[in-house]
């Protein structure tokens, strides 16, 4: 169902807006090419390139392994003992049990789906924003599927972009998310011994958008209007996001302190109409993880009375297995019905919401005209950070020459 979705969705590229555009740029004899050539993503040399990143997921039941091989060899986001060889033992023994919850959410990730619509929307409105830096171009960068971000890079060169955004979907910046993916950037490169034709500058971090907390507060107040009328006060928010292991939290990781900050700015973009906490979930394996739990949160407050529960995911901006399977099916329906829970709902992800879209443009709007290759924050290492890779990375980017 999802990838069908997806499909269709790739074939709806040509966007009104932007055929009027270039139409009007160009001469009649061009303009009469374009009307037997639609004016889609594919065909028009972009001069910006912006290149979404995530970490992706399988779209398929048969794409499982190859995720879950992609991310325990990930050393930016793990280190195991001889990685290379325990990684794809840990990769094939964890793959039915990933597949039987990918099989009970569609069948796969609908990832790329959502970050292919969020693409869109985003440079319909950018071509309309800013035509000095138009045409604009998305690309997709996973970390773990394809299209990898190895890919979309060899596509930017190709396309011969004059300006290449890294452009994070993360909102809140981890080195085992947003890192990863920069650190695979450089290593594009630095493995070729080339050096890129266009600049690089990165949109590393949008934890306290304003149109992001927009977008967030409204989904938490449409969900907050579907509890009983007489429950709604006492309904308790829980911000849910996923959690990091405690090593990563204290060797400085900024992530946990970004994520409170648009929790914050989410409850007084609400004028605090209800009491909240921030949860954090998905931990796995033996080692310890920023806490509370969700589910230990969820089950705490019921055994305390407090049985109005809204769950709102607050790291990721679309839906992903963390919120179809573990939020919607492991806690909304398993664990409520097991401690007794009245009500529990969760609020919808930003997924298609043309105002998340607006949120994308204007991102990538003022990054263009800050001229910055990056934010001051992303020249800091953490402060215990003994990977090499994260050093040149931040040098690669803040060392780039913008126009
Ligand atoms: C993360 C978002 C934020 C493997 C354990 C077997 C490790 C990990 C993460 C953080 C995802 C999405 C954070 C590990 C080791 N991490 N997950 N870190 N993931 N899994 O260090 Cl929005
Ligand atoms: Fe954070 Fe290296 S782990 S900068």
């Amino acid at each position: 169902m999802v990838s069908v979705l997806g499909r269709a969705c790739r074939l709806v590229h040509i966007t009104r807006s932007s055929v009027c555009l270039s139409v009007r740029r160009q001469s009649t004899a061009a303009a009469l090419a374009q009307t037997t050539a639609p004016d889609t993503q594919e065909n028009r040399k972009p001069k910006t390139g912006i290149l979404m990143l995530n970490m992706g997921g399988p779209a398929k039941l048969g794409d499982v392994h190859d995720f879950l091989l992609r991310l325990f060899l990930d050393t930016d986001l793990m280190k195991l003992p001889v990685q290379n060889k325990l990684g794809p033992l840990i990769a094939k023994r964890r793959t039915p049990k990933i597949q039987e919850q990918y099989s009970k959410i569609g069948g796969g990730s609908p990832i790329k789906h959502w970050t292919s619509m969020q693409g869109e929307g985003m440079v319909k409105l950018l071509d309309q924003m800013s035509p000095e830096t138009a045409p604009h171009k998305f690309y997709i960068g996973f970390r773990y599927v394809h299209p990898l971000t190895e890919e979309a890079i060899e596509e930017m060169e190709k396309d011969e972009v004059e300006r290449a955004v890294a452009f994070t979907q993360y909102p809140q910046y981890s080195c085992s998310t947003t890192g990863s993916s920069l650190n695979a950037i450089y290593r594009y490169y630095s493995d070729r011994k080339e050096r890129p034709k266009m600049p690089w500058s990165v949109i590393d971090r949008w934890p306290t958008h304003p149109l992001l907390v927009e977008c967030f507060a409204d989904h938490v107040r449409n969900e907050l209007l579907k509890f009983p009328e007489d429950k709604r006060n006492d309904v308790v928010i829980l911000f849910s996001a996923h959690s990091l292991p405690m090593a990563v939290v204290n060797r400085g990781d900024p992530y946990p302190q970004e994520v409170g900050a648009t929790v914050q700015r989410v409850m007084e973009r609400l004028g605090h109409c209800n009491p909240y906490r921030l949860v954090w979930q998905s931990k796995v394996g033996p080692m310890s993880w920023l806490g509370p739990q969700t589910d230990d949160v969820i089950r705490g407050l019921c055994e305390r009375g407090k049985k109005n529960l809204l769950l709102v995911p607050i790291a990721f901006t679309s839906d992903h297995i963390e919120t179809l399977h573990e939020l919607d099916i492991e806690y909304g329906q398993v664990l409520g019905e097991e401690c007794g829970v009245e009500n529990i709902r969760r609020a919808e992800s930003l997924n298609g919401n043309p105002l998340f879209m607006k949120a994308l443009a204007d991102l990538v709007q003022s990054h263009l005209r800050s001229n910055e290759p990056c934010s001051r924050q992303l020249t800091l290492r953490c402060p215990l950070c003994t990977n090499p890779t994260c050093g040149q990375t931040k040098a690669f980017f803040s060392s780039q020459k913008l126009a």
